[in-house]
């Protein structure tokens, strides 16, 4: 019998640097994390060192001495990764795999690898390869492509076994055809989108792994997929959500956010993101139960800065209460985030108290408007049963009262209606 053994996770060394910028304590929560990300891309963190020094070393990173220590680390330990907390400049890396023959990352090239290993969609594999490749154009030096030839496994994902002998000029037109099929890909999603002008739309945002997922399948009894995992959702879906007397928004899940997330990524998915910039109104999702959720906010509402979405009506929606045993910690979210609604998406612990808080949006961004439509007109009425929510209709001799609620376009498709047949 011949029993086939499970490939050996790869050994990684993770540093972090402190430069006086943040804690120890969120360093160490930084490099926690990056442990996490390891984990995610398949492989085991042996050791996580942190270095302090005032400013990071233009040709190591890491200071020269440190970087000798790691090297007899290494040695000893049999390591095969060594990934960066921060991104190194291509000199750094150069430089270190020299010094270590061994594949470095950083927390950008890594967070790639992820995506690129959970990219199901062709939308998001297009994203992923695009940025991938902008990625590594100007890492592409002899050493780092002679390296990532010999060694497998994580860091080598995506276009790198295939483009890695090839120039940088066909990397280039590589880039550029990309970006037109994204922009396809975009056009198409505009077509779509304005079909949905018609709907109140709310898009769920938040750091990732916070929950998004569960609460859209909750709210909308869907199935996406919803796990333990950074990253498990790599593009958008969008579900109807009926909250009762014909009430109904579009409520979206998308791409979870996290710190440091590399720009280009951000760039390439702009067409997944779109549901972000289009949305009426953003849920952001936050895992209450994580000990660093308000640095989770702010992460989030920097990269909702960055995506020019930061100016939408934003409900702040605190998750996995059910996680949390601490009393003080809820009453210090609702002292410091007046307005914010506490929930369980896995337990629908308070969930009804989101739909309460969505219908309320609904009712104030859609405006009510009560008309005469002479009886003889069903056509008209049954347009504006499609198009608009009618809350009430009174029939007298020869007209009928009615009221009802739309958003503004409606509004404006039913006043012409009404005033092109009258
Ligand atoms: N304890 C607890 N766990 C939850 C709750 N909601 C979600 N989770 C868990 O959190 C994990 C992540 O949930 P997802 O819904 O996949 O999170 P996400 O925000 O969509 O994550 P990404 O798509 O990876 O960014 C899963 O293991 C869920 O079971 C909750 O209310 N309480
Ligand atoms: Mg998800």
């Amino acid at each position: 019998m011949i029993t086939i053994s499970p490939q050996p996770k790869e050994r990684a060394i993770l540093i972090a640097l402190s430069t006086g910028d943040y804690t120890r304590e969120q360093i160490e929560e930084h490099l926690d994390e990056l442990e996490l990300l390891t984990d995610t891309a398949g492989a085991e963190t042996i050791f996580k060192i942190m270095q302090e020094r005032y400013r990071p070393d233009p040709a190591y990173y890491i200071g020269k001495g440190k970087a000798e220590e790691i090297s007899q680390l290494i040695e000893l330990n049999n390591i095969q990764l060594v990934i960066f907390d921060d991104d190194l400049n291509p000199t750094q890396v150069r430089n270190l795999e020299k010094l270590f023959e061994k594949k470095i990352l950083d927390r950008s090239g890594l967070i790639l690898d992820i995506f690129a290993s959970h990219a199901k969609t062709r939308e998001a594999k297009t994203q992923v390869e695009l940025a991938q490749l902008e990625y590594m154009l100007p890492r592409l030096t002899r050493a780092w492509t002679h390296l990532s030839k010999q060694y497998g496994g994580i860091g080598t994902k995506g276009p790198g076994e295939t483009q890695i002998e090839t120039d940088r000029r066909i990397i280039r037109t590589r880039i550029s055809k990309l970006k037109d099929n994204l922009h396809k890909i975009e056009s198409q999603q505009i077509t779509k989108s304005t079909s949905r002008r018609e709907y109140l739309t709310a898009t769920l945002v938040g750091y990732t792994n916070a929950g998004k997922s569960t609460l859209l399948n909750r709210l909308t009894n869907s199935d996406v997929l919803a796990e333990d995992k950074l990253f498990a959702t790599l593009d958008s879906t969008t579900r109807s959500l009926e909250l009762g007397k014909g009430k109904t928004i579009l409520l979206s899940d998308t791409v979870g956010f996290i710190r440091k997330l590399p720009h280009n990524l951000v760039a390439s998915f702009k067409s997944t993101l779109n549901v972000v910039r289009d949305a009426d109104i953003i849920i952001h999702l936050i895992d209450v139960s994580h000990e660093y959720f308000e640095d989770h906010i702010r992460v989030v509402e920097q990269t909702l800065d960055e995506l020019g979405a930061n100016k939408k009506h934003q409900i702040k929606v605190f998750n996995k209460v059910d996680a949390i045993n601490d009393k003080s910690r809820i009453e210090m979210v609702i002292h410091n985030h007046p307005g914010s609604i506490l929930i369980s998406a896995e337990r629908g612990i308070n969930v009804n108290n989101l739909k309460k808080n969505l219908i309320d949006v609904y009712e104030k961004h859609f405006v009510e408007q009560e008309i005469e439509i002479p009886n003889s007109n069903s056509k008209i009425i049954a347009q504006l049963y499609e198009l608009s929510d009618v809350t009430s209709i009174k029939y007298l001799d020869d007209v009928a009262v009615i009221k009802f609620r739309a958003n503004r376009s409606n509004q404006n498709k039913i006043m012409r209606l009404i005033n092109g047949q009258q």
